[in-house]
């Protein structure tokens, strides 16, 4: 620190420390399930980059990791934690009008899925969220999930019949599976590599940036690109957290979480890109030739349940989407 002899300065300076407020500074917890380096860890640090400069360091956002999606979302409706960013798997048990969008094969590609859920039904569907005691602040995106296994080369629905299929706690996904003959086994992502390692599950499915920022890899030999079903993410906070904004700041709020969003789907683009490479360079044996159609088919009673279940206009409408429309 300078040296000054004497003068007005170091008066001036005591006087500025005690007439300035304390700039009291508010600290936001985001708890995501996957290392720092993955697509979740974009989003995390692209919210946290945008809000502590808009705010001049008045918020300053910590990454927590957390890979128990569901523990981490009850901490969030409890207020123990401030903010969750992650996949939807489980988030249809605290908000069920979300399960609409885990139904296999309702997505023709990123683009539907993007357009729908930064439109007019994917903001309807995080307006629910508020009667449960949360607030969905922005759709983030985890990517369409894939088929692993350690047993068989997967082509069509018959090579999983009675295949142990860790599943997400998600009830939309574990209807598929049994409808397709495998049997579902749901549990938390923090308990898969073990449940692999172990053989309590022979395969699960997960979107490429999962299987490579996790090495399943190393826990499973067969990788079939099904692309079964689209894997929203989200960020989702106590209401607490925004409660006390002012006007400004909750427009700086709003706005980093887009920023979050757009860092996190340029890496999952990015991990699409090079993953599959990636992980026949690791020693997967990768099936690229997918009998979609056949699990579409085989698909057809589950269809049917979850249009009695849901509403089945909403599906028909995300379905029909179309950009500009
Ligand atoms: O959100 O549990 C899962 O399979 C999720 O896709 C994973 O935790 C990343």
């Amino acid at each position: 620190m300078t040296e000054h002899r004497g003068g007005l300065l170091p008066l001036a300076l005591a006087a500025m420390a005690i007439a300035a407020p304390a700039l009291a500074q508010t600290t936001i917890t985001v708890q995501h399930p996957l290392p720092i380096a993955s697509h979740y860890g974009a989003g995390v640090n692209g919210f946290k980059e945008s809000l502590e400069r808009a705010t001049n360091g008045r918020y300053r956002v910590v990454a927590q990791r957390n890979d128990n999606e569901r523990e981490a979302i009850e901490s969030v409706q409890i207020g123990t934690v401030e903010c969750y960013l992650g996949s939807t798997g489980p988030v249809g048990n605290f908000v069920p009008e979300t399960r609409v969008f885990d139904v296999p094969f309702l997505f023709r590609d990123y683009a539907h899925a993007r357009g729908v859920l930064d439109g007019e039904i994917g903001q309807q569907v995080l307006s629910r969220f508020s009667a449960r005691g949360l607030l969905g602040v922005a759709w983030m995106e985890n990517g369409f999930r894939h088929l692993t296994n350690s047993r068989r080369e997967v082509h069509q629905p018959g090579d999983i019949r009675g295949m142990k299929v860790r599943t997400m706690e998600n009830q939309v996904h574990m209807r598929a599976f049994t409808t397709l003959g495998a049997l579902p086994t749901p549990m938390a992502f923090s308990e898969l590599v073990p449940a692999l390692q172990q053989g309590t599950v022979d395969g699960q499915e997960n979107p490429i940036p999962v299987i490579v920022a996790n090495n399943l890899n190393q826990v499973q030999r067969y990788l079939t690109l099904t692309g079964h079903v689209y894997s929203p993410g989200i960020l989702i906070c106590n209401p607490d957290v925004v409660a006390r904004m002012s006007a400004a700041d909750r427009a700086a709020f709003n706005a980093a979480a887009v920023a979050g969003r757009d860092a996190n789907r340029a890496k999952v683009t990015a991990d699409e890109e090079s993953g599959i490479a990636a992980l026949r360079a690791r020693g997967m044996t990768v099936t690229t030739e997918v009998d979609r159609a056949a699990f579409q088919t085989a698909l057809a009673s589950a269809f049917q349940q979850y249009e009695r279940e849901m509403d089945g206009a909403l599906l028909r409408r995300i379905r029909d989407w179309q950009p500009g429309r």
